[in-house]
């Protein structure tokens, strides 16, 4: 039994994903964003950084959304959502995995909150400004990888497509949405036929309109 800590359409939505993906026997747990519940003292027990997700496994609690996916994952290894030791898709899935959490992500992360990287309330539209750009860049290597392969890693779906298909999400808002990269806005549309990307963002309230009325 998993028990996930999540929010709606937030970095828990990747795990969520996966959790369907694979039917697990899994159990949702609301924190609270709004009342700032990830910062309580009972949630800084499980993750002291009081972010979320947090993901409990047989009462072992872990916090970082891609960890929680290659956990996932390893638990699961007829899912093919990771691949094997020694395939050599393996590396790639690490490399792709680490840029969209180590990198997109990030970026990501600082647009969103901005006034945590000044001090001075004017720089604010400047940094978000400036973020824009750079998720730009990241979208355009990942649209490059697109333009030959069906997913991210080649032609098999992996846990990396689920990643994706979440940062795309929070994506949409910026200058240079990721419906305006040509592979990547047609490899959207694509997954949102998947049944577990429906049935998720269903039940997150996530509208999929803007990716499948793209191209
Ligand atoms: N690196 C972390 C980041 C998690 C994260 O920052 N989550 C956001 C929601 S998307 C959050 O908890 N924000 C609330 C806060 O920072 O107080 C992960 O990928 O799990």
């Amino acid at each position: 039994m998993f028990k996930l800590y999540y929010y709606p359409n937030n970095a828990s939505l990747a795990p969520h994903f996966l959790l369907h993906h694979v039917r697990a026997d899994y159990e949702l747990l609301l924190v609270d964003k709004k009342s700032n519940s990830q910062k309580s003292a009972d949630y800084l027990k499980l993750n002291p950084a009081g972010r979320i997700p947090t993901l409990v496994v047989n009462q072992q609690p872990i916090f970082e959304s891609p960890a929680i996916c290659i956990h996932i994952c390893e638990l699961h290894p007829d899912s093919g959502l990771m691949p094997a030791i020694g395939s050599p898709k393996r590396p790639l899935f690490l490399q792709w995995l680490a840029f969209l959490n180590n990198t997109l992500q990030a970026e990501l992360m600082v647009r969103y909150y901005p006034h945590r990287h000044t001090n001075d309330e004017r720089a604010i539209p400047n940094i978000v400004a400036a973020q824009d750009e750079r998720i730009a860049e990241a979208l355009s290597i990942i649209n490059a990888q697109l333009e030959h392969n069906k997913y991210l890693i080649g032609d098999e779906l992996t846990a990396c497509d689920y990643f994706l298909f979440m940062l795309a999400e929070w994506s949409l808002p910026i200058e240079k949405s990721p419906l305006s990269f040509e592979y990547l806005a047609a490899y959207l549309k694509r997954l949102c036929t998947n049944p577990t990307i429906k049935a998720v963002c269903e039940l997150e309230g996530i509208d999929l309109a803007p990716f499948e009325g793209s191209q």
